[in-house]
Order: structure tokens, then C-alpha cells, then sequence
């Protein structure tokens, strides 16, 4: 776990505490051998194809010339986005691959030098992400990077790790590359940097100043290293289990791998994701879901269907999960998780099976009590307070007609802030 440093304030971080939900893109050349090299499958996430098939430079280089997206279309990639209910999209610029998937003056290693498609996707994807209020973001790998000679990992081509002068791999290649990504584009909402490994704190720190210089509101992931980014990051699918503090995110696949492999077929269920989603925000955590466009640009259909119905959930109980924060208990329930956002608290029936539900230590007046969706629905809602012992116990009975086919989520109104005392 990398606590990040968790430097944000309230402030900078308002967009995304209140986004909860976001996409990540991985696409890159690796898109191109997806999964395969020499007629083999290879073991492992998509995009660390490099790494684990030990393909040289020359011959991982030659991936470029194939690369030629001519179905990609961002606006489809957006509303995909956003009909998955998602508020910011994060899109690798660069892997540790080393190669830019974006217009780098800096670099002929990019897009628009190396590829017969020679135009720079981030172009029209930024413009997308602004009409559809998407806030756009930038994944870059600062510290492993395969084609540099001086960056970190490439033990094939460059086995002296100790000879590499990653500071001169900084300066020639990261901090021109940071720079364009932040002035070509407009307003970025984060930098997602990852894999610190070796990064010195004062490499680290000279990054995150130079972002800040540029557009002072845009955010660092913790994985910027030495715990100077401005959230931090679970491990990789890996979800919360219990109250945690300050500002998380948690990076997820839909399959197994976040580059796209031909025959990983290994898909999450929509009542999965659902699921994931409402525990990562009832613990006030960011579900960053990850696809992995192919390399004629189009995102594999499995993806879409499952995110289209999580989108369709969020589009009824959105209410509960955008802008609100994690739960007033310390422990999830029998029945299932909460949210809470000003005076109401919201309980997500993750248990289908459970048409009562029962919750003690609430020591607030009920005003209300309806279940998220189309209709509205009210639901019974008996209050009992044993004076004697001081316990509260509230009891809902769910009518089965108005129940959600994933999570059921019902509003509870408070006569004020929730007041809990979970043991009681
Ligand atoms: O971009 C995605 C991954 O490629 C990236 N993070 C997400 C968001 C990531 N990079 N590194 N890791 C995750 C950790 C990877 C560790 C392993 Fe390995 C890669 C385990 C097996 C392959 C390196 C090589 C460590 C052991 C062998």
C-alpha cells in the first residue's frame, strides 16, 4: 500500500472525492502483440509483455510501424465514460514501455512520429472529456521505462542497472514529456504516476513541483513516491476491508490484465463491479476501472456491456455514491455497506435475500425512509429506543416490487448529521 503522503487538502481534492468513480485506459503498442509473441501466450498483465517475453528494443520498436488505430473515434470512448457514470478518465501517455502515445516534440518514440497513424489521439480524447464535463488525467511511468537506456527495468537490453544515469533519463525524457503533457492539453485533473521504485525524494519532489508550476490545480497520485502525492493508492485490485483514513483510490481491471491480451476472458460480472463500486465508496475510496482498447482502437465489447450496466445502476443510486463519504460505522452490515452525505444516510442491500433490514446505534429521528430509483418507493420504518439501556434500533422492511436487480439502496433522512454509536 502506498499512503501517498496524502499532501491534498479538502480543496484540491473536491473534484475527485465527489467523482468516486473513474476510468482508466491502458493502450499502447502492446496492444499490438496482445498477449502473443512467437506464436505463444504469454503469462502476466498485457502491457508487461516487453518485460516478461524479454523482447529487445529493435524488435518491440517494430510494434510501432503496426500500430494504426483507424477505428478509434474519442467520442465513443467518452460517452462510454460517461454512460458508465464515470467522472474522470486517466489514459496512459506513457507506459514503461517508453513509448508516448501522445504528439512529444521531445521524443521520436511517440504516436505521431513512429506510427503510420501519426496523429495524437489525446487531441481529440481532452476535447471529448471537456464536452461531456470528464475530467481528463495523464498516466505516465516516471521511473520504468524499457526503451531508455537510462531508465529503470530493461535488464535484457541494458543489464547494468547500476550504470544508468536515471537522473540524465529524468531530465531528458520525463520532465520534457511532463511539460508537454501539461501544455498541450489545457486543464489536466491528475498526473497518475507509478512504480516509483529507485525515484530519490528530491526526484520525486523536482516532478511534483514542476506539475504544480504548470497547472497548479492538477492533482499527483502517491505513486509519485516518497510520499509526497496528493492521494494514495491501494495495490492494484486490491479493496478496502475496513475504515480508512484521508484520500484513496483504488486502480482496477475488469479482466486480469490492464493492457489488452486477445484471449483474457477472465471478465468481472456487472453485479461484481456494482458491488466493488459500492464498497470502494463506503469506505470512501475512488474506484478507478480500467479498459484496454485494442490496436485498431476499439474497446473489447465485453467491457462495454458491463460498464453500459453499471452506468445504468449509478443512473437510479448515483445519489448515494457521487458526493458522498464513507460510512459513520466502523464495520460493514449482515444486509450489506453504507454512504452518507449531509443529513441522510444511504444503505445498500447488497444481500438480495435480505427484505429486512435492521440497524442499531442510530440515535437520530428517521424523516424519511425511500428506496433509490424510479419510483421513489417509501419504505416501513419502525424506530425503537429502550431508554433503560439507551439502544436504538431502526427496522426497514424492503417491498420486494421495488427492489434493485444488483443493490438496493435505501435513503434514510435524518432529522440531522448522523449521530452513531455503533456499539450501542
Ligand atoms: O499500469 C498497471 C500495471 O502495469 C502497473 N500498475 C497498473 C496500474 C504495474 N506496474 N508494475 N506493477 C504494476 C507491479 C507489477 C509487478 C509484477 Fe512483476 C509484474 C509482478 C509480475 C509482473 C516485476 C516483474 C515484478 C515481478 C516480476
Amino acid at each position: 500500500m502506498n499512503t501517498g503522503g496524502q499532501q491534498g487538502n479538502n480543496d484540491r481534492m473536491s473534484w475527485w472525492r465527489k467523482a468516486r468513480f473513474g476510468m482508466f485506459i491502458h493502450w499502447g503498442l502492446y496492444a499490438v502483440p496482445a498477449g502473443v509473441w512467437q506464436g505463444r501466450h504469454i503469462e502476466g498483465i498485457g502491457e508487461w509483455i516487453m518485460n516478461w517475453a524479454r523482447i529487445p528494443v529493435a524488435e518491440y520498436e517494430r510494434f510501432a510501424r503496426q500500430f494504426n488505430p483507424v477505428q478509434y473515434n474519442a467520442a465513443e470512448w467518452v460517452q462510454l465514460a460517461k454512460d458508465a457514470g464515470m467522472k474522470y478518465l486517466v489514459i496512459t501517455a506513457k507506459h514503461h514501455d517508453g513509448f508516448a502515445m501522445f504528439n512529444s516534440p521531445s521524443s521520436d518514440y511517440d504516436i505521431t512520429d513512429a506510427t503510420p497513424y501519426g496523429r495524437d489521439p489525446m487531441v481529440d480524447l481532452v476535447a471529448e472529456c471537456r464536452k461531456a464535463g470528464i475530467v481528463p488525467c495523464f498516466y505516465y511511468s516516471q521511473t520504468l521505462d524499457w526503451h531508455d537506456p537510462d531508465g529503470a527495468g530493461n535488464t535484457w537490453d541494458y543489464p547494468d542497472e547500476d550504470a544508468k544515469d536515471f537522473e540524465a533519463y529524468l531530465e531528458r525524457k520525463v520532465i520534457p514529456q511532463l511539460t508537454e503533457l501539461l501544455t498541450q492539453y489545457g486543464p489536466i485533473g491528475l498526473i497518475w504516476f507509478d512504480c516509483p521504485g529507485k525515484i530519490s525524494r528530491e526526484q520525486s519532489q523536482r516532478l511534483r513541483d514542476l506539475v504544480i508550476s504548470l497547472q497548479p490545480d492538477c492533482l499527483v497520485s502517491g505513486r509519485i513516491g516518497n510520499d509526497i502525492g496528493d492521494y494514495g493508492s491501494l495495490r492494484d485490485n486490491e479493496h478496502p476491508e475496513g475504515p480508512i483514513q484521508g484520500f484513496w483510490e483504488t486502480p482496477c481491471t475488469l479482466n486480469d490484465t490492464w493492457g489488452y491480451k486477445t484471449y483474457d476472458e477472465n471478465w468481472k460480472s456487472e453485479d461484481d463491479l456494482i458491488n466493488l463500486l459500492v464498497n470502494c465508496a463506503s469506505k470512501g475510496v475512488n474506484y478507478l476501472l480500467n479498459v484496454g482498447p485494442t490496436a485498431e482502437g476499439v474497446i473489447p465489447e465485453p467491457s462495454i456491456e458491463r460498464l453500459r450496466k453499471v452506468g445504468t445502476w449509478l443512473q437510479h443510486n448515483g445519489e448515494a455514491i457521487y458526493g458522498s463519504e464513507a460510512s459513520p460505522y466502523p464495520f460493514d452490515f449482515e444486509w450489506g455497506k453504507m454512504t452518507q452525505r449531509e443529513n441522510v444516510l444511504y444503505l445498500h442491500v447488497t444481500k438480495r435475500q435480505c427484505v429486512s433490514v435492521r440497524l442499531t446505534g442510530l440515535r437520530n429521528q428517521v424523516r424519511s425512509a425511500r428506496i433509490l430509483g424510479p419510483g421513489q418507493t417509501p419504505v416501513e420504518c419502525t424506530e425503537r429506543h429502550d431508554a433503560e439501556s439507551d439502544r436504538h434500533c431502526i427496522e426497514l422492511t424492503l417491498p420486494a416490487e421495488a427492489s434493485d436487480r444488483y443493490v438496493t439502496v435505501v435513503a434514510l433522512e435524518l432529522d440531522g448529521h448522523p449521530d452513531v454509536s455503533p456499539s450501542a
